[in-house]
């Protein structure tokens, strides 16, 4: 690839773990990964980033494997004690997370910008590639469900994801500015690519799209877009995406996906389970790219972060 930025907008698991294979290559300091915010939320007078913390642990290696969110050599002890005193304990922070909230709460607080405290945050935990907030404005995901509007988390954690979802509202999102290094690298003559990663579109990606501006941005740049599926044989590798879909009454397919997004896309890279559909999606004018897109291992991350800076070079070209 040439010298340009590389943008990856990621949400939660599947979007840290593309991350990190794009961390992984060459690309030096040119690629920049722009967390969703939607996710955040209030909780315990603690200001909690969920999609900012499972990329950052991602990168830094603490992340907890088979959870996907959190950190790895974890305690629970500030749980017990939340519980034994009637606390909220719906939301598990664990005792080494927790110092992380603390910090970041109290920089906040004192008039810290979110992007500041994440670039304190991920330089301490050794983290080279950029990590940013979509946005340093408050945006809060509430999903709308058939008895009323839930709070990202209420629905994801809370309510187990169990309520049947009717649409997304975007908080905030009208008066939030994109993050200033996010839209500089936007309007950078050299951006190679912007990696749509397999993270939920509706709750992940979709705050970041909604953002003033951004649709018609990336509309309007050369580089390519390029969309990774997170649906695989009609299920989410993680997460209620595909249960979202149905509920939506979308089928719940990586075409659907790659409609959703619609023409924003120039490429979208569905799993060999998929194939079959690789032509229906080259019908929507977006060259699709059959690969393994299911990564267990740290190869798999890699591979598929080369694949679809591969694709991007194919369509730049
Ligand atoms: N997800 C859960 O399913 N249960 C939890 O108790 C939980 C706690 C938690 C604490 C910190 C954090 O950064 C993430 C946490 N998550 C938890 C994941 C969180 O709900 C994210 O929003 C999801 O990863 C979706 O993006």
């Amino acid at each position: 690839m040439g010298q340009g930025p590389v943008i990856a907008l990621s949400g939660g698991v599947g979007g840290a773990k593309l991350a990190l294979g794009l961390s992984r290559l060459d690309l030096g300091d040119e690629l920049l990964i722009v967390a969703n915010v939607g996710d955040d939320f209030e909780h315990l007078g603690l200001t909690i980033c969920p999609d900012l913390d499972t990329v950052t642990y991602t990168l830094s290696g603490l992340s907890d494997q088979e959870k996907g969110w959190g950190r790895t050599d974890e305690g629970w002890r500030f749980m017990e004690s939340l519980g034994q005193l009637g606390g909220e304990d719906w939301f598990n922070l664990g005792d080494r997370d927790l110092a992380l909230h603390i910090m970041r709460t109290q920089a906040l607080r004192s008039g810290e910008s979110l992007t500041a405290v994440t670039r304190t945050i991920t330089r301490r935990l050794g983290i080279a590639a950029p990590i940013v907030p979509m946005t340093d404005d408050p945006v809060r995901t509430m999903v709308q469900t058939a008895d009323g509007p839930l709070a990202f988390q209420h629905y994801f954690v809370r309510d187990r994801c169990e309520p049947v979802v009717t649409g997304f509202d975007f908080t905030g999102i009208n008066n939030a500015r994109p993050q200033a290094d996010f839209k500089a690298a936007l309007s950078d003559p050299d951006l190679q690519a912007i990696v749509i990663t397999p993270s939920n579109p509706f709750v992940s990606v979709d705050p970041i799209l909604n953002l003033p501006g951004i649709r018609d941005t990336l509309r309007a740049v050369a580089a390519p877009v390029v969309a990774v599926s997170p649906i695989v044989a009609g299920l989410a590798i993680k997460g209620p995406a595909a249960k979202m879909m149905h509920e939506l009454g979308m089928p719940t397919t990586a075409l659907a996906v790659a409609e959703h997004y619609g023409e924003l896309l120039d490429g979208f890279v569905l799993d060999h389970g998929d194939g079959d559909q690789a032509n229906a999606v080259a019908a929507l004018g977006v060259r699709p790219l059959v690969t393994k897109t299911v990564m267990e291992s740290l190869e798999d991350r890699e591979n598929l972060a080369r694949e679809v800076l591969g694709l991007a070079r194919d369509i730049g070209n």
